[in-house]
């Protein structure tokens, strides 16, 4: 199983490029910031608990994310991987990650970061906000405290990943096109890892 762990700061092009990714290797995408926003849109006393912290840039409790990653990676048992966008983003996520997927009989096969700085992450947040309608994307101050909540809470996750030697990055600034061929490059490598060890 390729099960791919996309990380980097909001903005930072994770659901764009998930979106390239699981076309061209046939991967369940879950990404926590859609599956919690389809639960504000039901209306659901989880969506109306995570609205409050969303709108403040906050992130939302760990045993609730891990707890909807779990729903969605027994639905889809018999996938041949998934892209995990915007989870784990704390490190008890994590560790509830690795547990999850162990108790499923299979791995994180890596992390790969998109590397952007905080200034182009504002840029572009601002400008989805204008077309997007995301309250979370619609004013400065509130792009910055996200910006801050990845840094504290978020970034140590590369370290846990580069612990189990699984941590990869690549330049997420430029070209859409360049930069989803660098994260193949990266997963083609992986996936010939894969195939010598079987
Ligand atoms: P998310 O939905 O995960 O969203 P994000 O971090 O804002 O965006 P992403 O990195 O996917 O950016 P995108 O590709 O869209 O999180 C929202 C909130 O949900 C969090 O703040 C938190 O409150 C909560 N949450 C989610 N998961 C959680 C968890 N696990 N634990 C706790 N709380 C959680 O790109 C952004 C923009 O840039 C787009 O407009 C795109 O078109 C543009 N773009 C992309 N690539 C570009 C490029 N190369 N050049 C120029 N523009 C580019």
């Amino acid at each position: 199983m390729l099960n791919i762990v996309l990380f980097g700061p909001p903005g930072a092009g994770k659901g764009t490029q998930s979106q390239k990714l699981i076309d061209k290797y046939n991967l369940i995408h879950l990404s926590t910031g859609d599956l919690l926003r389809s639960e504000i849109a039901a209306g659901t006393k989880l969506g109306l608990e995570a609205k409050k912290l969303m709108d403040n840039g906050l992130l939302v409790p760990d045993e609730v994310v891990i707890g909807m990653i779990e729903n969605k990676v027994k639905e889809h048992r018999r996938a041949g991987g998934f892209i995990f966008d915007g989870f784990p983003r704390t490190v008890p996520q994590a560790q509830g990650l690795d547990k999850l997927l162990q108790d499923n009989g299979t791995e994180i096969s890596c992390m790969i970061a998109l590397r952007v700085d905080d200034e182009e992450l504002t840029k572009r947040l601002l400008l989805r906000g204008k077309t997007s309608g995301r309250p979370d994307d619609q004013n400065e101050e509130l792009i910055r405290k996200r910006v801050q909540e990845y840094n504290t809470k978020t970034a140590p996750v590369a370290d846990y990943y580069a612990g189990q030697g699984k941590y990869f990055s690549v330049d997420g600034i430029g070209d859409i096109e360049e930069i989803f061929k660098d994260l193949c490059q990266k997963i083609d490598a992986l996936k010939e890892k894969q195939e010598e060890k079987k």
